[in-house]
C-alpha cells in the first residue's frame, strides 16, 4: 500500500472511532488487483484486467493510461444478435462499497505497443483516474504475462487479435469457465 493510502486509512480510522464505529471497515477506493496478458504476436494488442473495490460513494473510473504504452483503451465485449463485439468504453462505474471488475469476455483493457523494458521487467505502471476527489488517479503497476500457446489467457488474446467468430466463441467459452472457478 502507499503511504499515502496509508495516512488516508489512518485518518479514517480517526474518524470512526469518534463516531464509535468500528475501526478500519470505511471502504476505500482502491486498485486491488491486475494484470496485463501480451497479444499472440507483437502486433497485436496486450489486454489488461483488473479489480477495483469501491469507495464509500459511486465514483466513475474515466480513464486507464500508461506512460510507458503508446494507447490505452477501455472496451467492453457485448452479445449483439449472437455475435460477439467490442465497444469502446468512456467510463465505468465503481459502486459504492461494490466492486468494478475488468475481466475476460466483459469490460477490458486493450494496451498498444507496450515499452520493450516495460516487458523485460515484467510489470507496467498504469494511472486509473476517477471521478471523485478532482480526478483522482490511482497508480497500479500490472504484472505482464506472455500469451500462452493453450489455456484461457490465449483465448482471451486471440478474442483481440482476431474477430474471427469461431475464436470469439472460444474466448467467450473460456471467460465463463474461468469465471465459475
Ligand atoms: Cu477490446
Amino acid at each position: 500500500m502507499k503511504p499515502f493510502a496509508i495516512a488516508a486509512l489512518a485518518a479514517t480510522a480517526l474518524t470512526l472511532a469518534g463516531c464509535g464505529e468500528k475501526l478500519g471497515k470505511t471502504p476505500q477506493l482502491n486498485v486491488v488487483s491486475g494484470h496485463i496478458v501480451m497479444g499472440a504476436t507483437p502486433d497485436r494488442p496486450a489486454v489488461g484486467y483488473f479489480r477495483v473495490e469501491g469507495g464509500p460513494r459511486d465514483v466513475q473510473l474515466v480513464a486507464v493510461s500508461a506512460e510507458l504504452a503508446q494507447r490505452v483503451e477501455m472496451h467492453e465485449t457485448v452479445r449483439e444478435n449472437n455475435m460477439t463485439t467490442m465497444k469502446p468504453l468512456g467510463s465505468a462505474n465503481v459502486p459504492a462499497k461494490g466492486e468494478l471488475v475488468f475481466k475476460q469476455g466483459g469490460k477490458h483493457l486493450m494496451i498498444w505497443n507496450i515499452n520493450p523494458a516495460a516487458v523485460r521487467v515484467g510489470k507496467l505502471p498504469m494511472a486509473f483516474v476517477f471521478t471523485n476527489n478532482n480526478n483522482e488517479r490511482i497508480l497500479f503497476d500490472m504484472p505482464i504475462k506472455q500469451a500462452t500457446a493453450a489455456g484461457t489467457e490465449d483465448g482471451a488474446a486471440m478474442d483481440h487479435g482476431s474477430m474471427d467468430h469461431g475464436t470469439e466463441k472460444g474466448a467467450e467459452k473460456a471467460a465463463s469457465d474461468a469465471a465459475k472457478k
